[in-house]
């Protein structure tokens, strides 16, 4: 499966390492490509995504949902 997930406050490709890096890191995601002018990231996972993990985690490393 595949979700596009939106976030707010990426300025630069550190940003887009530690929101990878966050978003990997939440269960059953396999990949996640971030992209940083559209603000948003493709999430490759196997069982519907927990969108609070995935909040929890993006706002652990210092950004928001959007
Ligand atoms: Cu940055």
């Amino acid at each position: 499966m595949n979700t596009t997930v939106k976030i707010k406050g990426m300025s630069c490709n550190h940003c887009v390492m530690a929101v990878t890096k966050a978003l990997k890191a939440v269960d059953g995601v396999r990949e996640a490509t971030v992209d940083l002018a559209q603000g948003q990231a493709s999430v490759e996972h196997d069982n519907p995504l927990d969108m609070a993990q995935i909040k929890q985690h993006v706002e652990k490393a210092g950004f928001e949902l959007d």
